[in-house]
């Protein structure tokens, strides 16, 4: 296996966005692009090539196959139908589990067996259906959960208290969907607390705005999709640093979608919750003791995604 190499299977708007932003970070040494549509993959790969000249390191990029991903250390999936305006993520369920099927067996043919990254929506489900399908380690497989949320949260607040986004330390929980939520008994901006900051008189936010933000921050790809049909930057760069938590060993604590084997009670599941990753993986799920409202809150995210597993053939 190649220590720095990622394939992304679907090179449309969320897998170029990844390709583009990890060429100008120089995230890797190799990229594969792989698409049901061969020119449109090949074509992408010419284009990233011209910006090489520009770009931070070299980097070898070409369109392939499946075969490729044989000695890649990361396969990213980012293949499917997208959501129209009107539908929610959960509409996407049945055609990109379909397309997950013939994709995880392409994969699996390769002899792949590094990490695989899922990004396809309703993602926890995909993440969980990718899990099953393939028979890979529950710490190998990974979905990109609520780090894109997490990533809207911080900036929100960061804009709302005027602090930097980056030391925002706040996380979104439970399904990339409807039903998550922040939680807010963990959230801190720099080191104060954000309800003490809340409970302030004469401060930048108070409780109000708290529950104005989290709706906003559920809310806002619908408005995005509404606007210019689909979300596609953030979710790039929020692939881009999981991917470099990955290749760079680095532990760093992302809420990505992970299986949960015991963990806040839970079984049998993939949901977002904050979570260690590093070259393994998804090294520690870690187990916060929420608050009442916010277990309830989890326990929702997951049994909607356990109702709509369970409607599936797999
Ligand atoms: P897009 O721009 O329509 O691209 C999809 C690509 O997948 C196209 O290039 C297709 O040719 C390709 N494709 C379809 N079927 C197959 C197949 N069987 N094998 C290989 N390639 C295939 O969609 P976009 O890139 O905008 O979105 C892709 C997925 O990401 C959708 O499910 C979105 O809902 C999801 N998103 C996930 C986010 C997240 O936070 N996880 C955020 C935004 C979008």
């Amino acid at each position: 296996m190649k220590k720095n190499k990622v394939a992304i299977v679907g090179t449309g708007m969320v897998g170029m966005s990844y390709a583009y932003s990890m060429l100008n970070q120089g995230t890797c040494e190799e990229l594969v692009l792989i698409d049901l549509n061969k020119k449109k993959a090949e074509g992408e790969a010419i284009d990233l090539n011209h910006g090489l000249s520009f770009a931070p390191r070299k980097m070898k990029i070409t369109a392939g196959e499946y075969s490729d991903c044989s000695d890649a250390y990361i396969v990213c999936i980012t293949a499917g139908a997208t959501q129209v305006e009107g539908e929610t993520r959960l509409d996407l369920l049945h055609k990109n589990t379909k397309i997950m099927k013939s994709i995880i067996n392409e994969i699996k043919k390769s002899g792949f067996s590094g990490i695989l990254l899922v990004a396809t929506n309703p993602v926890d489900i995909m993440t969980y259906v990718c899990w099953k399908l393939s028979g890979y380690e529950k710490s190998k497989v990974i979905g990109s959960g609520t780090t894109l949320d997490s990533a809207r949260l911080r900036y929100t607040l960061g804009e709302r208290l005027d602090v930097n986004p980056k030391d925002i330390n706040s996380y979104v929980m439970g399904e990339h969907g409807d039903s998550q939520f922040v939680a807010w008994s963990y959230a801190l901006s720099g080191v104060q607390p954000i309800y003490q900051i809340a409970s302030r008189n004469n401060s930048k936010i108070d409780f109000d705005d708290l529950e104005q933000i989290e709706d906003e921050v559920r809310n806002i790809a619908y408005k995005i999709i509404e606007c210019k049909k689909s979300t596609y930057y953030g979710i790039g760069m929020a692939l881009t640093k999981i991917t470099t938590a990955i290749l760079e060993n680095e532990n760093s604590v992302l809420t990505v979608s992970s299986y949960l084997n015991g963990e806040y009670n839970q079984n049998d599941v993939y949901i977002a919750v904050p979570s260690i990753v590093n070259k393994d993986g998804v090294r520690e799920v870690i187990h916060l003791a929420l608050e009442n409202t916010e277990k309830t809150k989890l326990n929702n995210s997951i049994r909607i995604m356990k109702e709509n597993i369970n409607k599936l053939d797999i």
